[in-house]
């Protein structure tokens, strides 16, 4: 096959580029008045762990674009098999009893590679859609199994499970409640494990005891015969970078088993090695009846998600169900499929997820380390690579900022203006760059948010009166 036909995509400056962005598209999770007065700034190329813009400017993308780029931009393996899927056969769907060989290779591929008694997945175009069918699919399981009464659904505050309404709901951020009139009816939430703000005096593992059992009052308060399932993350992602306590998750564990309650792990961010095991639920020995998978599932090169589903589930749904009666035109999309595929592929040939455990990830935190003794710094935490860096008006106590949010996100804006992409979730900086890193860039990451601290530190009487 040849290709003549030139690039969709014209040659325009970066100023047309920014007025053009501002007149047709309302982005995700945006103030657009703010955006239209200040322009975006245009990401034109990526190789590794870098980004350029429009105008030139090579940027060290700390996030692995939003946690998924996890094999690191510019691989022509990613590229070449989806131009092989995609002239062998762009597109088919799932439904009416039909399937395609990438999609069925993926499913075997992933039923190997997650925990064991995993072994069926629902494929999805997006980490919010596989937590819809999660819900959807554990609502159905209690009624087939003749408690259709069970439909509560318990997740966290702060914990993040995607933009639907359904998993924006099961979600615990009060700003996405505060738009549209949610949650909806039957999702409850505990606080999270955030021990650094509810209890940091206590030990870890009695925080850790008393953090899980919120998870038993709430099953008590909403009554043990309605609770369908508990949610939540292995390491709270996009809510703060949330590391749980020792002890907290075997005791949720435990007290999902003795209710009978569906324990989901949200893989989306924590799954393919950020946190030096495949998965989440390895790094902290949690056996989910459902995972849900996305971002690094194809490093994000194509949109492809799922929901993996363990035997109890499976059984029941093979044996009493009927139809289930949902799926997206592109569920198992062969093209994104096959390039999830080589993204594990590259995985295991290059050893990354090893590499993250053994080396990269504790190189990341012990230099992260350094700066906790920055006057501005009250906890460094973190996993694989996967790191908080929360931010405190006095370290004594300790005493969080108020208004909350301002100090960290004047810190992002000159980690920013220091060519490095690191988040504030509220006053703490958040850092999950790609595996293939090199200690030379974690340096480098890390050097620019100490600068951003000294510069934000220097800020802080025209921030906070
Ligand atoms: N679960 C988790 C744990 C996530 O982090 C989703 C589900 C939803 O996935 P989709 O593919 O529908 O976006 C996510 C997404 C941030 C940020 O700013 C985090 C996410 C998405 C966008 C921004 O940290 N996580």
């Amino acid at each position: 096959m040849t290709t003549t036909a030139a690039s969709p995509i014209p040659d325009r400056t970066a100023r047309e580029w920014r007025a053009l962005d501002a007149a047709h598209q309302l982005h995700p999770f945006t103030n657009y008045k703010a955006l239209a007065a200040e322009g975006s700034r245009i990401i034109t190329r990526a190789d590794g762990v870098w980004l350029w813009d429009s105008e030139g400017t090579r940027i060290l993308d700390g996030m692995a674009g939003l946690w998924c780029v996890n094999v690191g931009y510019g691989r022509r393996e990613m590229v070449d098999a989806a131009a092989r899927q995609m002239t062998e056969l762009p597109y088919y769907n799932q439904f009416f009893k039909t399937a395609t060989p990438p999609a069925i290779e993926l499913a075997r591929t992933l039923a190997d590679l997650t925990p064991r008694g995993l072994d069926h997945v629902f494929f999805t175009n997006s980490g919010s859609e596989a937590n819809d069918t999660a819900i959807r699919m554990v609502r159905e399981y209690w009624a087939l199994e003749g408690q259709p009464e069970r439909r509560v659904i318990i997740g966290r505050q702060n914990g993040y499970h995607g933009s639907t309404v359904a998993a924006a709901s099961m979600g615990g951020m009060d700003a996405m409640h505060n738009q549209g009139g949610l949650p909806l009816p039957d999702f409850g939430h505990i606080q999270e494990p955030h021990q650094f703000r509810y209890a940091p005096n206590a030990s870890a593992e009695a925080f850790g005891r008393e953090a899980a059992g919120w998870l038993e009052e709430a099953i008590q308060a909403i009554g043990p015969g309605r609770v369908a399932a508990f949610i939540g993350e292995p390491i709270q992602g996009a809510g703060g970078l949330i590391v749980p306590p020792p002890g907290y998750w075997s005791e949720i564990q435990r007290i999902c088993a003795n209710h009978g309650v569906l324990l989901i792990a949200d893989e989306v961010i924590c799954g393919f090695g950020r946190t030096g095991h495949w998965f989440g639920s390895q790094t902290f020995d949690i056996r989910p009846d459902i995972m849900t998978l996305g971002k690094g599932l194809s490093s994000g090169y194509m949109p492809i998600a799922g929901v993996m589903v363990g035997e109890r589930v499976v059984r029941t749904l093979f044996e009493l169900g009927a139809e289930f009666v949902h799926g997206f035109t592109s569920s198992g999309h062969p093209t994104a499929c096959a390039v999830a595929l080589e993204n594990i592929s590259i995985l295991h040939r290059e050893g990354l997820v090893d590499r993250v455990r053994e080396d990269v990830g504790p190189y990341f935190m012990e230099r992260l380390g350094t700066l906790r003794d920055h006057r501005l710094v009250g906890e460094v935490r973190g996993r694989g690579l996967m790191a908080g860096v929360e931010l405190v008006r006095d370290k004594a106590g300790p005493t969080f900022f108020t208004p909350v949010g301002r100090v960290g996100t004047r810190c992002r804006d000159h980690c920013f203006a220091n060519n490095a992409v690191i988040r504030a979730v509220y006053d703490t900086m958040v850092m999950a760059p790609p595996l293939i890193i090199t200690r030379t860039e974690i340096d480098t990451l890390v050097d620019t948010l100490a600068r951003a601290l000294d510069q934000t530190e220097r800020d802080l009487p025209k921030l906070i009166p």
